[in-house]
């Protein structure tokens, strides 16, 4: 897979570039059937870190910022009761597995390693990209808190700032039923917000201790 010209000029323009049928059927498939293979094997009580952007306190817990090099599961807020036991059934409970699917899932390592992501990589002129993270996000019907606005590079910050994040919608993504939004050129005015994640183990920085200030 070859980016055109004008493919490579609207992504640096624009920040986006949305490509149909990147993927095959089959391997849209590979994917989600290994997804419901994890989940049949976790048991929920192994696993009790709700994902949230809005609380900033429950993405800096250790289950998460030790997620980097393994398979984990984060349930949806409202996922389960005061006592931690699910209130609906696991498959429909989850609002993300990651963040090193890419490493230890062979359908996913596949997906991403593939000549076709990586052609797109060297269309965009990445020099040695590397694959950080990996997730699989779920857009569970009825349950689960808001994901607010946010730029995923004040997460996985560089300087200068050169993350590329790739989504693949494994199913059509609508209005309807929570497809990704983004502000096209965007990724031309730097850092929007206020905040962004930093590594503090010491916890030396108050409440928030993996966050600081502008
Ligand atoms: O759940 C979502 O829709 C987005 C989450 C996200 O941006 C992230 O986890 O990096």
């Amino acid at each position: 897979m070859t980016l055109t010209t004008e493919q490579v000029k609207q992504f640096q323009d624009e920040g986006y570039l949305i490509l149909e049928d990147f993927v095959d059927d089959a391997t849209v498939e590979s994917l989600k059937s290994e997804c419901h293979r994890l989940i049949e094997e976790m048991n929920p009580a192994d696993h009790n870190t709700v994902f949230s952007t809005l609380e900033m306190k429950r993405t800096s817990d250790d289950y998460f910022m030790t997620s980097g090099d393994k398979i984990r599961y984060f349930f949806e807020d409202g996922a389960k009761d005061e006592k931690g036991n699910l209130k609906v059934n696991k498959h429909l409970a989850i609002n993300k597995i990651g963040h090193a699917l890419h490493v230890l899932s062979e359908p996913f390592k596949k997906v991403t390693f593939s000549p076709e992501i990586q052609g797109v990589a060297k269309s965009l002129g990445l020099e040695d990209p590397v694959v950080c993270q990996s997730m699989y996000i779920f857009k569970q019907p009825g349950i689960g808190g808001e994901v607010i606005p946010h730029q995923d590079s004040t997460f996985l910050y560089t300087k200068p700032q050169k993350l590329v994040g790739l989504w693949l919608a494994l199913e059509d993504a609508t209005l309807e039923n929570g497809c990704l939004w983004f502000i096209p050129g965007s990724h031309k005015r730097g850092i929007l917000g206020e905040w962004r994640m930093v590594r503090n183990p010491d916890k030396t920085e108050g409440a928030f201790t993996n966050y600081i200030h502008w």
